[in-house]
């Protein structure tokens, strides 16, 4: 260090400045000559009002929060750009779409919805997928999630159904979690939820990561083109690297071994130049193809499937820079769904109408003032010229006498209208009596909640049966967990009928009086299960290696080249962080110690552990739950012969599954790599399932 380092008469550290380091100041600019000692009178007198430098400490320090959001109150964000892979330019004016191989600068932002700001992040829950498009003709912000429709249909339902999946108002429990009465109580008292419930209680609701999950604008938007013509348009993210979730038992796992699971693994992915990516694709649609339905496009509890609507790929996002400070950007960000730019325009989506209200109005109360958009991370990057001024913390200086228009200073009287490149509404034409009433055509709650859960392979339909007996299961009132029932009986009889066995329901109740039938006739769609989408690689996973004194040294560096060629990250787990000393007398360091480095943390696990080491690590818990664990959630695991006591020690079953990769020779490491592409063992899970219920 180039600065000396004077002790007090306490023994505290004074470390000032010289050349290397700037001088520490107040606010002010004042250069500060002692800042671990208030202001006193006498070593051990009362301390002093005119201690300036203190007050002005403690007085920032005091009002360092804001208002955390009231929902997505847990996000994680970070910088990127998006690229023009297809021009638009037939179909829309909006200039983000113009020129192929353009890049624009955005931020995302990604959230779960109902936990505060310091819940975990593997919390069961739709992950908002936030988008700010800092476009040459002002910003876009597509302000979506992980789950391509909603509970509800209109804006003002909003406060109950949040009301109902946050903590219970008298007892504020339990955090970032939906399994309790009031949700349930409220969920099943509105039919409409029904698609949505299917899918959060699939695994779409505890992704693996941000990177390996989609993104959905949810409601049907507009493009108009140079002539105000409109078609319309739904966006979807799709991740580059496919789609994967964890196992609930992980994520209940996971957010005790690290509630911060999903930011570090976007941190650490960006910082280590492995970018996140996704394309962008757009289903096209006109009013004459969407009369076709018998659902309304406006009804943000419906998709319209990809086989009948393909998704067509028009660019890609990446993320490449994480923020310098969270405060200033992610916490400060300000997503409004009215940002829109000239060329992109609304539908009469009832709760996008509502949400083009809510989201400035928010920003007041989180920002605290109008000017928030002066802040660095919602500023426009293109020029920008308007008369609206002052208020709290306006952080521009506007020149001149001339603060209105019009106004007949010429040159000098500031912006003016531009009606070619201005921002021009759809002019569609609405009327009808002045009312209060659902449509007609968003009567259906039922048809597409089947589809979704048809559409699942049998591992992610019992994923979903387990989710829904574990959150009814936290539900007190028997009432409620029945009339949820009622409402599967609907959707599937083999879904009611699982989760009635599950909650020990002694009969069946009534199906749900449903508003339409529910349609027998809408095929699967492959598009939405997960399995089916899921990658053909491990690229971008991490393999964890349990690695013991004594293990093989050649193993070791197969195994880490195989992994490291395939795009995966390696960590290795040993008993002491210091490392395990291996065959060839080379030091391993540990990247977690055993018992802080638990399988959760892993898509998938090599045990590489010499004879001494397995009989060692099988007397001791953390290790056998680490081997338990792995097998549980269906990982591939890697195993030396050496490793046998160790694996039964754990409870694996003598005779192993094809899940389970023994590690002999090179060669091996590398098809073990290759069968990870697969993710998980599911038949593992299935067939214990079945035993279960013989
Ligand atoms: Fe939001 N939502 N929302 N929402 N929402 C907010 O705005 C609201 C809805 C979504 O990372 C709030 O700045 C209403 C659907 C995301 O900063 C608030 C309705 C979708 C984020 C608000 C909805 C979303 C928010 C709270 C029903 C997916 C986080 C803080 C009509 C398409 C943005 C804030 C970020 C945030 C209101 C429904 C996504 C209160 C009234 C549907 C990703 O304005």
């Amino acid at each position: 260090m180039s600065y000396a380092e004077p002790q007090g008469a306490g023994g505290e550290t004074h470390q000032v400045a010289t050349g290397a380091h700037p001088a520490l100041t107040t606010q002010q600019g004042a250069p500060v000559a002692d800042d671990q000692n208030t202001l006193r009178v006498g070593p051990r007198g009362p301390g002093l009002l005119e201690d300036f430098h203190f007050r002005e400490k403690v007085f920032h320090f005091d009002h360092e929060r804001i208002p955390e959001r009231v929902v997505h109150a847990r996000g994680y964000g970070a910088h990127g750009f998006f690229e023009l892979t297809e021009s638009l330019a037939d179909i829309t004016r909006a200039d983000i779409f113009q020129r192929v191989g353009e890049r624009t600068e955005v931020f995302v932002r990604f959230s779960t919805v109902a936990g505060s700001k310091g819940s975990a992040d593997l919390a069961r829950d739709v992950r908002g997928f936030a988008v700010k498009l800092y476009t040459r003709e002002g910003n876009w912000d597509l302000v979506g999630n992980n789950i391509p429709v909603f509970f509800i249909q209109d804006a003002i339902k909003f406060p109950d159904v949040i009301h109902a999946a946050k903590p219970e108002p008298d007892r504020e429990f339990p955090q970032a979690q939906t399994a309790h009465d009031t949700f349930w109580d409220f969920i099943s008292l509105t039919p409409e939820s029904m698609h949505m419930v299917m899918w959060i209680m699939s695994d779409r609701a505890i992704p693996r990561s941000f990177r390996f999950m989609d993104g959905f604008g949810v409601h049907t938007f507009r493009l108009l083109d140079a002539e105000d013509r409109s078609t319309f348009v739904k966006f979807h993210w799709k991740p580059t690297l496919g789609l994967q979730s964890v196992a609930w038992n992980e994520a209940v796992k996971l957010n005790g071994a690290d509630p911060d699971f999903h930011r570090r693994d976007l941190w650490d992915a960006i910082n280590t130049g492995a970018f996140p990516e996704w394309e962008l694709g757009l289903q096209l649609f006109d009013q004459a193809f969407a009369d076709k339905f018998d659902f309304d496009v406006l009804d943000p509890t419906k998709i319209i499937p990809e086989e009948i609507l393909p998704v067509r790929v028009v660019g890609r996002l990446v993320l490449d820079r994480t923020v310098d400070n969270f405060f200033a950007e992610t916490e400060q960000v300000a997503f409004c769904t009215q940002n829109v730019p000239p060329g992109i325009d609304f539908s009469n989506d009832p709760l996008l109408q509502g949400r083009n209200f809510s989201y400035l109005d928010t920003q007041i109360k989180r920002l605290g003032g109008p000017n928030f958009t002066h802040l660095p991370v919602n500023a426009p990057r293109c020029p920008f010229a308007h008369f609206q001024q002052d208020g709290h913390m306006a952080m521009l200086n506007p020149k001149g006498r001339v603060n209105y228009e019009p106004n007949s200073w010429g040159a000098e009287g500031g912006p003016r209208e531009d009606p070619q490149r201005g921002f021009r509404s759809f002019a569609a034409e609405d009327a009808g009596p002045k009312s209060r009433v659902r449509p007609e055509s968003f009567a259906d709650h039922y048809s597409q909640a089947r589809q979704f859960f048809i559409s699942q392979t049998p591992i992610e339909q019992k994923h979903i049966g387990d989710a829904l007996i574990f959150e009814l299961s936290k539900v007190e009132r028997p009432d409620i967990r029945a009339r949820m029932v009622s409402h599967l009986l609907n959707i599937h009889p083999d879904l009611a009928s699982t989760v009635a066995g599950g909650l020990g329901l002694t009969e069946l109740p009534q199906a749900a009086q449903a508003a339409r039938p529910t349609r027998q006739d809408l095929p699967p769609s492959e598009a939405l299960s997960i399995v089916k989408r899921g990658p053909d690689s491990f690229q971008g996973r991490k393999l964890g290696i349990l690695v013991t004194e004594g293990a093989d040294a050649g193993l070791f560096e197969a195994l880490v080249t195989a992994a490291t060629k395939g795009g995966a990250v390696v960590e290795t787990v040993t008993p002491r962080i210091s490392g395990s000393v291996l065959s060839d007398g080379t030091t391993v360091p540990g990247n977690q110690n055993l018992k802080g480095g638990p399988s959760v943390l892993f898509d998938a696990v090599a045990l590489l552990v010499s004879d001494k080491g397995a009989a060692l690590l099988s007397e001791h818990g953390a290790a056998r739950d680490f081997v338990a664990d792995a097998f549980g959630h269906c990982k591939f695991i890697a195993f030396t012969a050496a490793a046998r006591p160790l694996l039964e020690k754990a409870g694996v079953p003598a005779e192993l599954d094809e899940g389970c990769v023994p590690l002999a020779q090179a060669k091996d490491a590398v098809a073990f790599i290759e069968t990870c592409g697969q993710l998980r063992y599911w038949p593992r899970e299935l067939k214990a399932d079945v035993a279960a219920l013989a």
